[in-house]
């Protein structure tokens, strides 16, 4: 007998869509919640049910005892919290359990291990795992710390002991920045994350950032779904996603599936996650974090491997044991993710807002859209400016990159300004189509790329609109 017949969404836009998809193939009924602002929101409409949430916009996704009590007054047996919002709140995924819900995720004491990320290091160095030089604990004496990082040596980076994701971040280069780096760096991770603490470690240079998808389940079972390069972000946003890295040795491969598996058997992990790692110029491999949730980029991990990561979460919480053993997992070709973001990049990627007008998606072999877009859909400028990802597949990186390219110019959205035109720029970029990406990649670019350029824009623009007289006649 089934304990999962029906799943509250604890989320919004693109990845609640995503979640109400696998729920409805696995005949699962689905509720979603949402916001005043969201009433119009697709995933309202595709849900078997959904509750209105009255009040603040944001809160109504971050309120669990409110949620909770809303799964259990619809009788629904399991929450699933997607990425961001409640996803990696420890306190909800407890709370969840003593009220008799099941959290779609990993088990709470592993998501307050990964929250600490001086905790994190330990945890993962004890287990095998390669970390990078620094101070084992969170510190606030600014002096102390100074002293450390001179041990150290420079470039160092101060990052948020409680924080994620760039917030309460900086590099410093030299002593004397050192002081001010840490008292903002302190400051911001108070700002951000309620807690000031901040750890050092010694800066890698331009290194590229590759994280390993792991599945687990409740008996030990333990397998990687590959790899994927995330090292085209700006300000620490993920830009472009790709499933495998293009430019990874097998020897640096296989060993950051070694230490991945191993890692997550040792700490008896269960459920889904993803182990972040920098690859510097040398082939050397260093921990960085670790997610305790399912990724935005998940889907380039599915279509090379064939596997719904959505549904396995829903099956590792039920109960059931991984279907598949590590052998009889293949990957095949190259998949690479655009995140579509509602954001003017004439205004320094300024989020926007709009309805959607015209609007064109494309389509062929190996295009896949995962979006909240609809025509006549106007964005609510309350969230994440991302509201949807395009993913292309092929056989070979060549054929993803001409894919990539004839599938943007294939996408027509009017009624607001979006990052299409970036997009555009990087596949028709000689180091992107050459594999030739670090984390620096973008900050080197952009100007080059002279995105902000209205000209240029106005040309891509009237390019489309060829395309778009093409298409319709
Ligand atoms: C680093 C690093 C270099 N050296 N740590 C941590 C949070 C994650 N989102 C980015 N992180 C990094 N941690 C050390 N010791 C480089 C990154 C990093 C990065 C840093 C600055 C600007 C953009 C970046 C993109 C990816 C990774």
């Amino acid at each position: 007998m089934k304990k999962i017949k029906k799943i509250l969404i604890a989320n919004r836009g693109e990845i609640a869509l995503r979640i109400i998809r696998a729920c409805s193939e696995l005949n699962i009924q689905s509720v979603a919640i949402h916001s005043e602002v969201d009433k119009e929101g697709i995933w309202v409409k595709k849900a078997d049910e959904s509750i209105a949430i009255e009040g603040d916009v944001i809160k109504a996704y971050l309120d669990y005892d409110v949620i909770i009590s809303l799964a259990k007054k619809a009788n629904c047996d399991a929450i699933h919290p997607g990425y961001g919002f409640l996803s990696e709140n420890a306190d909800f995924a407890r709370a969840c359990g003593q009220n008799g819900i099941i959290f779609i995720g990993p088990k709470p004491e592993h998501i307050a291990l990964f929250g600490d990320k001086t905790e994190s290091k330990k945890a993962m160095k004890a287990v095998g795992v390669p970390v990078i030089e620094g101070t084992e604990e969170a510190i606030t004496d600014k002096v102390a710390a100074a002293k450390i990082a001179e041990q150290i040596g420079f470039p160092i980076i101060i990052k948020a002991a409680f924080g994620g994701g760039g917030r309460g971040m900086r590099i410093v280069h030299k002593s004397k920045e050192f002081d001010e780096m840490f008292e903002s760096a302190t400051a911001e991770s108070m700002k951000f994350f309620g807690r000031g603490e901040v750890f050092i470690e010694k800066y890698v240079t331009n290194p590229r950032h590759i994280e390993i998808q792991i599945v687990a389940d409740k008996y030990g079972n333990v397998v990687h779904l590959g790899d994927r390069d995330c090292s085209i972000q700006r300000r620490h946003q993920k830009v472009i996603e790709i499933a495998p890295s293009p430019r990874l040795s097998e020897t640096v491969r296989r060993e950051l599936y070694r230490i991945s598996t191993k890692a997550m058997f040792k700490l008896g992990y269960e459920s889904v996650g993803t182990i972040e790692f920098l690859i510097d110029e040398h082939d050397t491999i260093y921990f960085i974090e670790m997610n305790t949730r399912v990724q935005v980029e998940h889907p380039v991990t599915e279509i090379i491997s064939g596997i719904d990561i959505i549904q396995r979460m829903i099956e590792i919480a039920e109960g059931d044991p991984l279907k598949f053993l590590q052998e009889e997992i293949k990957f095949r070709g190259y998949a690479i993710e655009f995140r579509i973001n509602a954001e003017n990049p004439e205004k320094n990627f300024l989020p926007s807002v709009g309805t959607v007008t015209t609007y064109l998606t494309p389509g062929g072999p190996g295009v896949r859209l995962d979006t909240s877009l609809y025509s006549g859909y106007t964005v609510p400028g309350n969230y994440d400016s991302m509201v949807g990802k395009l993913i292309v597949w092929a056989l070979d990186w060549e054929g993803a990159t001409n894919k990539a390219r004839r599938a943007l110019d294939e996408f027509i959205i009017e009624g607001f300004p979006t990052n299409m035109p970036l997009h555009q720029h990087i596949v028709r970029d000689q180091d992107f189509i050459d594999g030739k990406f670090t984390t620096g990649y973008l900050d080197t670019k952009l100007s080059i790329f002279n995105v902000r350029n209205a000209d240029t824009v106005k040309e891509e623009e009237r390019k489309k609109s060829n395309i778009f007289q093409k298409f319709l006649w």
